[in-house]
This record gives structure tokens, sequence and C-alpha cells, in this order.
């Protein structure tokens, strides 16, 4: 990461934090307390859970790590700790009150900004950016939450921008071609890329061609209408059988309406958008509309070369658009500034080197990859974030949604989840191979 960076460590640190507890307020003040401690989904925690245990990792991580300052509320950890209950069983606890739980957060906030303000030498600032970034995860989370919540809507916000009319004679094109060639995956420099970015590697990715913008609804109900749901052909043998169980037949928050397909959208009942990127889909789905459509999804580390390789320079960049630490709004739709994703071919001015758009921001994208470590992969500092997850259980997702915070979203961050799960804000771009071109003669 270049050092223009104008802002220093201690005044970047604040922000991120202060806009995450900001964003974590909005999303819980809107409730009455009666639906913070409801549990909305088996897939989900209480909100109340997720409020404590986001000032409890800011205690261990801030407090007690970064301050070395004696325990605050140590009777708290085991409650708070996600690996010793399931989300569905986190109603039974003892958990804090909703009061309460504000309360910690309060309290913990104001140890950690005296921690700051009194560390000497701050560095890059890195677990201060890795708890910044863990509450804004929580926050997608939690928006997760009132997407599944029954009941009138109690959010709201503007529509996303349009894409822009093309040109006269210069319709955006399906797909973009990527280059054959080595590229530089993962990052050792961007200070507060979590430990599953690291270390910085080259890969050989041999040429392919990425779909410009992720898959749009409109391209989903042709699948879906061509009876991809239904035809074994196209589905993973363990998606074959998900499906069957599940019975999926559309896009999770989807219901029929004679010929028109509808969607619940935070509390709101409307048409499914057809140029707006395709939502709320697993990768099983997503692997079986590839396939339908004579495609794959692409491997991560294809994704990620299109996403931030510089074919002038040979450099990996931070960002598709750039190396710049801030993300504007005609970037990328992040930041849950709006609701939903934008339609596929906004943002212009986010467009990778490939010409690829969309690849930050609106929906995750599943990857055709397994979550597992780079090589030379160390777990720092948090052995629960990353470590415990690698191996073939998980896929990976790219990219961001228009859920995901600037600060937990760049061309090397790795998000994963269970192949089944759609609650999450996730869709899918996909790619081939290019055909060697013939040689003459
Ligand atoms: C990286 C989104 C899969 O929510 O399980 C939050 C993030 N880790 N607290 C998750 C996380 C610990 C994690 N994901
Ligand atoms: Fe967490």
């Amino acid at each position: 990461i270049p050092e223009a960076t104008a802002v220093p460590v201690r005044e970047r640190a604040r922000i991120a934090l202060s806009a995450a507890r900001r964003r974590t307020l909005a999303l819980t003040d809107c409730l009455p307390d009666g639906e913070l401690t409801a549990q909305h989904s088996p897939l989900m925690s209480p909100l109340v859970w997720d409020l404590a245990h986001i000032a409890n990792q800011e205690e261990i991580w801030l407090l007690r790590r970064a301050g070395g300052r004696p325990p605050l509320r140590p009777e708290l950890d085991a409650l708070y700790d996600a690996f010793r209950h399931s989300r569905a069983d986190r109603t039974a606890l003892p958990l804090l009150t909703p009061a309460q739980a504000r309360r910690y957060l309060a309290t913990v906030r104001d140890h950690a900004l005296d921690v700051l303000a009194a560390t000497p030498h701050p560095g890059d600032g890195f677990l201060f950016g890795m708890v910044a970034q863990h509450e804004q995860q929580h926050d997608e989370t939690m928006l997760a939450t009132h997407q599944l919540r029954r009941g009138p809507a109690v959010l709201n916000a503007p529509a996303p921008p349009p894409a822009p009319p093309p040109a006269p004679g210069d319709m955006l094109a399906a797909e973009v071609p990527v280059p054959g060639g080595p590229f530089t995956m993962g990052t050792d420099t961007d200070p507060w890329a979590l430990d599953n970015e690291r270390p910085a590697h080259v890969v050989d990715v041999p040429a392919f061609r990425l779909d410009t913008a992720p898959v749009t609804n409109a391209a989903y109900q042709a699948f879906i209408a061509d009876g991809g749901y239904d035809d074994p052909r196209w589905w993973h043998p363990d998606g074959w059988l998900h499906r069957t169980r599940a019975r999926l037949t559309a896009p999770a928050f989807w219901r029929r309406d004679g010929s028109t397909w509808l969607r619940r959208r935070f509390g709101h009942t409307e048409p499914v958008p057809p140029a707006e990127p395709v939502l709320h889909v697993s990768w099983y789905e997503a692997d079986a509309y590839a396939r339908w459509a004579g495609r794959r999804l692409p491997t991560e580390a294809e994704w990620e070369k299109a996403a931030r390789h510089d074919p002038a320079t040979g450099r990996s960049r931070r960002l598709p658009w750039g190396d710049d630490t801030t993300t504007g709004p005609a970037h990328a739709n992040l930041g849950q500034q709006h609701l939903q994703p934008a339609p596929a071919g906004a943002y212009p001015a986010g467009a990778a080197p490939c010409g690829a758009r969309q690849l930050l921001g609106d929906v995750w994208e599943w990857t055709a990859s397994d979550f597992t470590g780079y090589p030379g992969f160390a777990a720092h500092p948090y052995r629960e974030y990353s470590e415990v997850f690698l191996g073939d259980r998980y896929k990976v997702l790219r990219g961001g949604s228009f859920a995901t915070d600037q600060v937990a979203c760049r061309a090397t961050f790795r998000n994963w989840d269970l192949p089944v799960r759609r609650q999450i804000f996730a869709g899918f771009r996909t790619c081939r191979t290019e055909e060697p071109t013939e040689e003459p003669g």
C-alpha cells in the first residue's frame, strides 16, 4: 500500500471504530427490545448476542491484548464465545439485556479509545483495524438477520445508481478477456489485511473470459424457466441432494405470483428487478446455473487476478480501480448506503483493468474454490478467525456486497461459507477458459 495515506494511523483507527459503532447502533436502535432478544431464524443469533459479542471481542483484543489491561468482564467471555454455543441456542443463555449490552459496548469503547490515545507507537494499528472489521462483519450479519426477520420494514435507504446508458455502438460486452500468466495473489503489505489474505505469492493463471458483471435476475430466471432446478445434469451431486431435501425452486425470498416473480426485501415485497444481480443463492445454485450456461464459477485466483492485476505494470492493485485506501461512492456499492445491489453494469468508475465491473460491492461472489490457507499461512493473531475453517467444507466468496463496509473490503479479502447457505448477500459471476487460438498450417 503506498504511503499516500494522508490520515495518520491513530486517526484512521478512530474513524473506522466510530463508523462501525454508528452502524451497529443504527441496526439495533430501530427495533424494540423484544425483537433484539428474539430468534428471527435458527441460522442467526439474537441481535442482542451480536451486540455484546462485539463488545467482548473489543475488550479481549483492544483492552486486554493491545492495552495490557486487566479483564473488565471476564465472566462474559464464555457466553459470547462463538464456538461455545450454536447460533440457534443463544436465546436460551443468560444474555445481557439490550440496555446492559449497550452499556458494555460504550464502556469498552471508552477504554479502547484511551488505549489508542495512550499507545506511544501504534505502528500499523492492526488490532484496531481488525476489531473495526470484526464489528462491521457482524453488522453485515445483523443486516442479514434484518432480511430474515418478518414484519414491517424498519430500515430505509435510497436506491443505488442505475447502470450508465451504453455509448452508441459501444455496448458493454458480456465478458472480458483476462490474459494468461503469473500475478501476485494475497498481500504482505496491506496493513489491515487479515491472516487468510497472507502471504503474497505468485500464481500462474491461464487466460480466461469472465462475465463483465454479476449474473442478473433476468438471466437467472431463464435458468429457472428452462427447468434448471429439475435437471440433475447441471447440479453437483451434493447440490442435487440438497436441492431435493430443501425443495429449492428459486433464490431465497422469492415467490411466484402468476407469471411474475416477487421478492421480499427488508420487509417490502416487490417485483424482482431483472437487471439487478441475483442475490440469496447458494453455492450449489450458482454452480448449477454456471453449468447450465455452459460455463463455470471462477477460481478465487482467477477472480483476484481479474480484480487487481494491472497488465501495464505487472503489479497487483489493492482495489480494482487503484491503490487508494478509500473508496468513493462512485466506485462501488458498499457500506449499506443502499439496501440492494445496483443494476449490472453500474459503477463504471470502479472497473478493473480487465474491464470487469462491480467486482467489489453489490453482491458477494461465490467462487469454485475451497477455503484453504495460502502457502505459508500462519494464523494471526486470532486463531479462531480463519484457521479452524480451513479445509474442504467452506467455499470462498469474494468482492463484498452492498452490506460490506470498505474497511472489510479489498481485492485480497476472503469470505467463506457453507455451500448450502443463502441468507448471506451472495450472488456470482461465471467464466470460461480461453480456447487456445489455432496456429495456422
Ligand atoms: C468471515 C464472515 C465468515 O461471520 O463467521 C465474525 C466473520 N468471524 N466473527 C463469520 C467473523 C468472527 C466470519 N466470516
Ligand atoms: Fe465474531
